[in-house]
Order: structure tokens, then C-alpha cells, then sequence
């Protein structure tokens, strides 16, 4: 398939995955992050042009509307923008990590408004599109030490819903995918030390896959045009809550 998707935290866990699944179908991939030499690494797996990267900060507008325009300008159209990038420093708010909850606010939530920002004039004038966002079980459920981490999640679902009423005459389909707990690098932003380790554990022995995630981003953006998949919530079968 020729579609161009532009990925944001892609150099590793679920973007990682996602990339991989969608440019295997044939899917033209623009992926962003931080870590440049990540994503070279997984550029570098596909044919020439097939995936392309960009260092990529989410809490730049400027540079998640550079990584958009390049997908644009390269492809010459954006039919799916999957807003990815996450941070999950969970910790008790007593703790008073105020600067983890600032970046979590900065990532979570302004790091997708920026790529709705970026994404949103192309795909009007196109009259066609598709974004996509990780939230989580977090977007569902609190518990204590996920506060920050659940509100970033609960706002993303306002603000999903809210696009997807607004842009339903310029055909442009909406996608949250909610995982519960996916074995990847997430804990490493835990500062918490005692945290860490048993997100970590609790992932390592139950988590789903990064790819089993990916399947689900693949499942939404396949649907013909007119069906669209407005969440998806998976978790490990052991996971209760
Ligand atoms: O984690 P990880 P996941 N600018 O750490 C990037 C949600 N989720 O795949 O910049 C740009 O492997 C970072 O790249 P880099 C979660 O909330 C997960 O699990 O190079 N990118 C990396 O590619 C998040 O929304 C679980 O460090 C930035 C990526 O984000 C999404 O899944 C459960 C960035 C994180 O990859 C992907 O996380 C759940 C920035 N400023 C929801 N900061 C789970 N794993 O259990 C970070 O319900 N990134």
C-alpha cells in the first residue's frame, strides 16, 4: 500500500513496532524521536525512501511540524498521523515531582496537540486522513502513584473525541490505542527507584508485546474509509485492572 504515516516516538517499545509492521506492508514511514541514532538503525532495516527519520522533539511545535512537512514534502500527502511519544514518571503526588509532571504534561498532552496542529491543515485540505494517538488503561482507570501520568491519558480522550465530532465532514478518522502494561523501555522514566522495578517486573513477566500493539494500529488504518475504530483497549490476558 502506498500510504505515508508519520510516526512520533518511534525509536523504540510500540512506534518501534508499529514501524516495522506498517513499512513490511508496504506503508511509507516518516519517524521521529529523539534518539537520531535509533532511528537511523531502524530506517536502515528497509529499502531506500521506504522509511525516513528525523530527530524529533515532541515538546518542540516547531520540530513536530517540521517532521510532518517532511513527510509532505517527500510523499506529497499525510494520510495517517500517529502520535505516539509518551513519558510514564509515575510517583505518588506527595512526592511533589513537579517537574515530572510538567514533562508528562509538555509530552503526553502538548507533544499530540502539537502534531494535531501540524497534521490538521494538511489532511482538511486533502479532505482525508487519519490520527492516531497512544493513551492507555490509564485513560480509563487511576490508581495511586498514576494521577498525573491517568490525567494526561483521561485528557487525551477529551481531546480525541472533541477532534474526531469537529472533523467528521473532512473525513478524518480518530484512533486511540489503550494498552495496558507492553514490555518496553516506559519504566527507564520512572525515577522512582522501588516503582521502577515493580512496573518492570509486573512487565517482564505478564506485558504484551510492542508488536501486539502495532497489530492494532495496522487493524485501525486498514478499515475501509468509512469505518473508523475510534479506540482500541488491549491488555494482558493476566492483567486485571
Ligand atoms: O515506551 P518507550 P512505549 N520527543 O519508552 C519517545 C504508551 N503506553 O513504547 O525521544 C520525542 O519504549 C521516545 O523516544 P526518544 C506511553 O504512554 C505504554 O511503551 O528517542 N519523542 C520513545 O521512542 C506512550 O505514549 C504502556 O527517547 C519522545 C517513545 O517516546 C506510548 O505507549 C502502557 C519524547 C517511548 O517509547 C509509547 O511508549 C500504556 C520527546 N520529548 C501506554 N519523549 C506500556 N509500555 O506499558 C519520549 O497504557 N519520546
Amino acid at each position: 500500500k502506498d500510504q505515508v504515516v508519520v510516526i512520533t516516538g518511534a525509536s523504540s517499545g510500540i512506534g518501534k513496532a508499529t514501524t516495522e509492521v506498517l513499512a513490511k506492508a508496504g506503508a511509507h514511514v516518516v519517524i521521529g524521536a529523539r534518539r537520531k541514532d535509533r532511528l537511523a538503525k531502524i530506517a536502515s532495516q528497509f529499502g531506500d525512501n521506504q522509511v525516513i527519520y528525523q530527530e524529533t522533539d515532541v515538546t518542540s511545535k516547531d520540530s513536530v511540524k517540521a517532521l510532518v512537512d517532511l513527510a509532505q514534502s517527500k510523499f506529497g500527502k499525510v494520510d495517517v498521523l500517529y502520535n505516539n511519544a509518551g513519558l510514564m514518571p509515575v510517583s505518588p503526588l506527595a512526592d511533589l515531582k513537579v517537574n515530572e509532571w510538567e514533562r508528562m504534561i509538555d509530552v503526553n498532552i502538548k507533544g499530540v496537540l502539537y502534531g494535531i496542529a501540524a497534521a490538521l491543515p494538511i489532511m482538511i485540505a486533502q479532505n482525508h486522513g487519519h490520527i492516531i494517538t497512544t493513551d492507555s488503561v490509564a485513560g480509563h482507570v487511576v490508581h495511586p502513584g498514576t494521577a498525573v501520568y491517568a490525567g494526561t491519558k483521561y485528557a487525551i480522550q477529551a481531546i480525541m473525541d472533541g477532534l474526531r465530532q469537529e472533523q467528521v465532514d473532512h473525513h478524518i478518522r480518530t484512533t486511540m490505542i489503550s494498552p495496558g502494561a507492553v514490555e518496553t523501555e516506559l519504566y527507564r522514566t520512572i525515577s522512582d527507584e522501588k516503582t521502577r522495578e515493580q512496573i518492570k517486573n509486573q512487565e517482564e513477566t505478564a506485558g504484551l508485546a510492542a508488536v501486539d500493539v502495532a497489530h492494532a494500529v495496522a487493524y485501525a488504518i486498514d478499515q475501509p474509509e468509512n469505518v473508523a475504530i475510534n479506540e482500541i483497549l488491549l491488555r494482558p490476558i493476566s492483567q486485571r485492572t
